[in-house]
C-alpha cells in the first residue's frame, strides 16, 4: 500500500506527540490503563454518572458542533452537522458505523489508534450512539490487518464486561450493542456506501448519493458513518468542552490531527499536531528530508489528493482550509514527501496502476478511464510516449471527473491533472528523450 508512489516507506516505530490521543505508546491499550488516564469519564458525564446532571443528546451534538471537529476520513465534513442529520424520531432501527477500512495509500493512523487505544474509539462511538439515538453499531476494520481486528474484539469484550456497552449502560436506560466486522481488503470498501454494501454481505460497490446514508444507509435505514479518528476525538471534546477543542486548532478546523508522514523523510511515522501547524514544523518533526536532499513535492492528504510542489507546500499550514486554498486536499492526513531524486512520471505510473486495480468497475468512465490513464502513463514512462499524450491524458482525466458514482474516479483523475500542471516538463522530457530527466541528473 505504501509503495503506491514508489516512495520507500518504512515505519520505524511510532512518533506520536500525545495530546488528545494520549496512550498511543504501544503498551497501554487495556481498559484498566484507559480508565486510569480518564477513559470512559466522558460517557459517565453524559449519562450523569459523575455526580452531574448529564447531557441531553442535543447538548452532546451542540458540543461537537462547537468543537469544529471535521471528518478525519478524507472529506472533512463537519461532524456535529452530520450527527444532526440523523432523524431522531425514526421509528425503526438506526445504525452507527465506524469506517476503519483504512486503505488510502500513505494512511496508517487508524490502525494505530485501534491497536494502541481501542477504548477511545469504543467510548467515542458510545457517545455518538447516545447523541443520535442509535442502539446498534459496527466497526468495519480493514481486511489486511487482522491483529487490529483481534485487538478491537478484545477491547469490546472488556467494555461489555465493565458495563460500557450492552443493555442499560452504567445503570442508565441507554442501550448500545457494538460489533467488529472484518473487511475484505478492497480499497473501495472504504467508500462509505461500498462499505455498507460489504457490511450487508454484498459486493462492495458504491451506491449513488443522494440519498446519503443519513437517510438510506445500512439495510436502507438511517445510518451515520464516521472515521476511526473522528470517533477518537469525541471523548476529549465531551470532557473538556467544544470550545477547548476548537482552540487546540484554528477556526473552522478544530483540534489536533494525526498525520501519517512517509516517503523521503528521516523519521516516517504518525504525528499528532494541532490543526494549523506549519507544514515545515511537521517536516522537522519527521526529521526533515532524508539524507539532506532537497524537497521536491508533497502529496498532502493521501494518494487521492493532488500533488503540490515544494514551493507551495512550504507556505501551507496543515489544516483543511490552507491545503484546499493551495489547490489540494488535507484528505486523511497522509503526507507523502518526495525529494529531488523522485521521478514524477514513475510516481504517477504507480498511482495510476493502483486506481485502475481498485476500480470496482460499475461505471464506464472509471472502469475504462483508469485503465486508459495507466496505459498512457506507462508508455510515457517506458519511453514509448507521443507528444500528444500529455493533452490526451489531461482530457481523459477531465472526462472522468464528476461523471462517476463515487469519488474514486475523481481520485484517479486529480493526481494526473496535478502532475501535469506542476511537472509537465518531466513528462515532455520522457517523451522527447525516452528517458527520465531526474535519474539522469542524480
Ligand atoms: C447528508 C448531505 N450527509 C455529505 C456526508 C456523506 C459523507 C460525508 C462527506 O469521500 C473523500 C474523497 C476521497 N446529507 C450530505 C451528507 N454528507 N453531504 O458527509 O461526504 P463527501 O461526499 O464529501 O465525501 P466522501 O464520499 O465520504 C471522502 C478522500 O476522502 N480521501 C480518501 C481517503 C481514504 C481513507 C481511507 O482509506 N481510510 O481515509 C482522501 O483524500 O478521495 O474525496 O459521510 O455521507 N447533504
Ligand atoms: Fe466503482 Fe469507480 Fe464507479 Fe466508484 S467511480 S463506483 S470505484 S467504477
Amino acid at each position: 500500500q505504501f509503495a503506491a508512489t514508489g516512495v520507500q516507506t518504512c515505519f520505524h516505530g511510532r512518533h506520536i506527540n500525545p495530546q488528545i490521543y494520549a496512550g498511543l505508546d504501544g503498551a497501554n491499550w487495556s481498559l484498566k490503563e484507559y480508565e486510569a488516564r480518564g477513559g470512559y469519564q466522558a460517557l459517565r458525564k453524559i449519562l450523569g454518572k459523575d455526580g452531574g446532571e448529564g447531557l441531553t443528546p442535543d447538548q452532546v451534538i451542540a458540543t461537537v458542533k462547537e468543537s469544529a471537529l471535521r471528518g478525519r476520513g478524507g472529506a472533512g465534513f463537519p461532524t456535529g452537522l452530520k450527527w444532526s442529520f440523523m432523524p431522531r424520531q425514526f421509528p425503526g432501527q438506526k445504525y452507527l458505523v465506524c469506517n476503519s477500512d483504512e486503505g488510502e495509500p500513505g494512511t496508517c493512523k487508524d490502525r494505530d489508534i485501534l491497536m494502541y487505544n481501542p477504548h477511545i474509539v469504543i467510548e467515542g462511538m458510545a457517545i455518538a450512539a447516545y447523541a443520535m439515538g442509535t442502539s446498534v453499531g459496527y466497526n468495519y476494520i480493514h481486511g489486511e490487518i487482522f491483529q487490529v481486528y483481534e485487538r478491537f474484539e478484545e477491547a469490546l469484550a472488556e467494555a461489555r464486561a465493565a458495563g460500557y456497552l450492552g443493555d442499560g449502560i452504567l445503570g442508565s436506560g441507554f442501550n448500545f450493542q457494538l460489533h467488529a466486522h472484518h473487511g475484505f481488503g478492497a480499497y473501495i470498501c472504504g467508500e462509505e456506501t461500498g462499505l455498507l454494501e460489504s457490511l450487508e454481505g454484498k459486493k462492495g460497490q458504491p451506491r449513488f448519493k443522494p440519498p446519503f446514508p443519513a437517510s438510506f444507509g445500512m439495510y436502507g435505514k438511517p445510518t451515520t458513518i464516521n472515521n476511526t479518528e473522528t470517533f477518537a476525538a469525541v471523548p476529549w471534546i465531551i470532557r473538556n468542552g467544544g470550545q477547548a477543542y476548537l482552540e487546540c486548532g484554528k477556526p473552522n478546523n478544530g483540534g489536533t490531527k494525526i498525520y501519517s508522514i512517509s516517503g523521503d523523510v528521516e523519521r516516517p511515522g504518525n504525528y499528532e499536531i494541532p490543526m494549523g501547524t506549519p507544514f515545515s514544523t511537521l517536516l522537522e518533526l519527521a526529521g526533515g528530508v532524508r539524507a539532506g536532499r532537497q524537497l521536491k513535492a508533497v502529496i498532502p492528504g493521501g494518494s487521492s489528493s493532488p500533488v503540490l510542489p515544494a514551493s507551495i507546500m512550504m507556505d501551507c499550514t496543515m489544516d483543511y482550509d490552507s491545503i484546499a486554498k493551495a489547490g489540494s486536499m488535507l484528505g486523511s492526513g497522509a503526507v507523502i514527501v518526495m525529494d529531488d531524486s523522485r521521478c514524477m512520471v514513475k510516481s504517477l505510473q504507480r498511482l495510476s496502476y493502483f486506481y485502475m486495480h481498485e476500480s470496482c468497475g460499475q461505471c464506464t468512465p472509471c472502469r475504462e478511464g483508469t485503465g486508459w490513464l495507466w496505459r498512457m502513463v506507462d508508455r510515457i514512462e517506458s519511453g514509448h510516449g507521443k507528444p500528444s499524450d500529455m493533452d490526451l491524458l489531461d482530457s481523459v482525466a477531465g472526462n472522468i471527473m464528476g461523471r462517476t458514482i463515487c469519488a474514486l474516479g475523481d481520485a484517479a483523475a486529480m493526481p494526473v491533472r496535478a502532475m501535469l500542471k506542476h511537472f509537465r516538463h518531466e513528462f515532455e522530457h520522457h517523451v522527447e528523450h525516452k528517458t527520465c530527466m531526474v535519474s539522469a541528473h542524480v
